[in-house]
């Protein structure tokens, strides 16, 4: 709207006329945008989506609870549960799998000898294992054997299942673009026909060929979706050591983003990953982007203030910073944080903006505190 309406133009809005207008235009599904505009078209981002933490206290004990009432083949397609942000809550009973408005996220736990069979749909998935080995997932038939740590992708319509050939539970996060394409109206979900996939390639195969981590297999060049598809975790702690001989990002400390290692694009292509040291004491500067980030705590303890509330967390906890929050971390031992963010989806549609906090040094005033349930 041009600027503020004069005394008179805004006693007519409230007028009889117009209330009546709108009443009766609401009977036919009719909406009135002079009404609506604040509501639909913010002037900067203002998501549904809350700043929220779920503690690993909560996830272990409904996950310990859920292990005994589902198996795989007897619970569906996997034993996972997601986190429904309470901000998105508005379709009933299950929310929409929005962990943000654009990412699901969830934990899943497998135990030895269990199978999830596979399936392929068109929203892309991402894992980051947080506890145990011994799993495999099979991606399009090859078997990738996942440790702690590792962060593996599976973009959309590829084949993938599970199954665990090991001997202690394991315990690991799920992110997708679920609510994207719910919001888009683009789902397609084909079971496999036969359960769980036959291997088709040598296990671990991508991981093999990538393993020099700088060059590519020559015949490469053209791209694919996942020319790697498990990014190990002393890979990734290496590419963060190399960091910390020069001084850290005041904004992220000492991150790194996987990557394609064909494009250097994402990993994913409609959601970007990043994993963060924190040395204990690192206190970041605050930042806010149109962005939103999922981010789980995998080692250390530390706060994040979102909007001036301290989000307290330690390793086994996720938690959400949702579109245009400021946010920082402070570590108080040393922490690696994994995140899941939508920039590729922003990026797409070139909305990303990113503002610093200049004030205060780069530091929010704390103004409350998040009371985590099972703390
Ligand atoms: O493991 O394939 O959390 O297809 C959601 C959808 C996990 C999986 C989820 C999935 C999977």
């Amino acid at each position: 709207m041009a600027g503020p309406m004069s005394p008179e133009v805004a006693q007519f809005m409230k007028s009889q006329l117009v209330t009546d207008f709108k009443n009766d235009i609401a009977e036919y599904n009719l909406g009135p945008l002079w009404e609506a505009i604040p509501e639909i078209m913010h002037k900067t981002p203002k998501p549904q989506a809350e700043a929220y933490l779920w503690s690993s206290e909560l996830l272990e004990k409904k996950m310990g609870e859920a292990a005994q009432i589902f198996t795989p083949d007897r619970g569906g397609e996997r034993r996972a549960i997601y986190f429904q942000n309470p901000g998105l809550t508005y379709r009933k009973p299950w929310g929409w799998g929005s962990t943000t408005q654009t990412i699901y996220a969830a934990i899943q736990m497998l135990q030895p000898g269990e199978k999830a069979p596979s399936h392929r749909h068109s929203q892309s998935a991402l894992r980051f294992i947080s506890k145990g080995s011994g799993a495999y997932t099979i991606v399009q038939g090859e078997r990738i054997f996942m440790e702690e740590g590792d962060f593996l992708i599976t973009p959309k319509n590829l084949w993938h299942g599970h199954e665990h050939v090991g001997t202690e539970p394991m315990l690991w996060m799920d992110a997708l673009d679920i609510p994207t394409l719910y919001g888009i109206g683009g789902t397609f979900f084909e079971p496999y026909a036969d359960g769980l996939e036959q291997p088709g390639v040598p296990d671990n195969f991508t991981e093999q060929r990538y393993r020099g981590g700088m060059v590519r297999p020559v015949g490469d060049d053209k791209f694919t979706v996942a020319p790697l598809a498990n990014y190990k975790w002393d890979r990734t702690v290496d590419g963060i050591k190399g960091l910390m001989a020069f001084d850290p990002d005041p904004h992220h400390g000492f991150a790194v983003e996987y990557i394609n290692p064909s494009t250097g694009k994402s990993a994913n292509p409609t959601l970007g990953t990043r994993m963060q040291h924190l040395p204990a004491g690192m206190h970041t500067k605050a930042l806010r982007h149109t962005h939103s980030t999922v981010y789980h705590a995998h080692k250390g303890e530390g706060y994040t203030v979102i909007n001036g509330v301290r989000f307290d967390w330690k390793a086994g906890d996720y938690f959400v910073v949702p579109n245009w929050a400021w946010y920082e971390h402070k570590a108080t031992k040393d922490a690696y944080l994994f995140s899941v963010n939508d920039i590729p989806i922003m990026d797409r549609f070139e909305l990303e903006q990113v503002q610093a906090y200049d004030e205060q040094n780069g530091h929010q005033t704390i103004t409350g505190e998040f009371k985590a349930d099972f703390r």
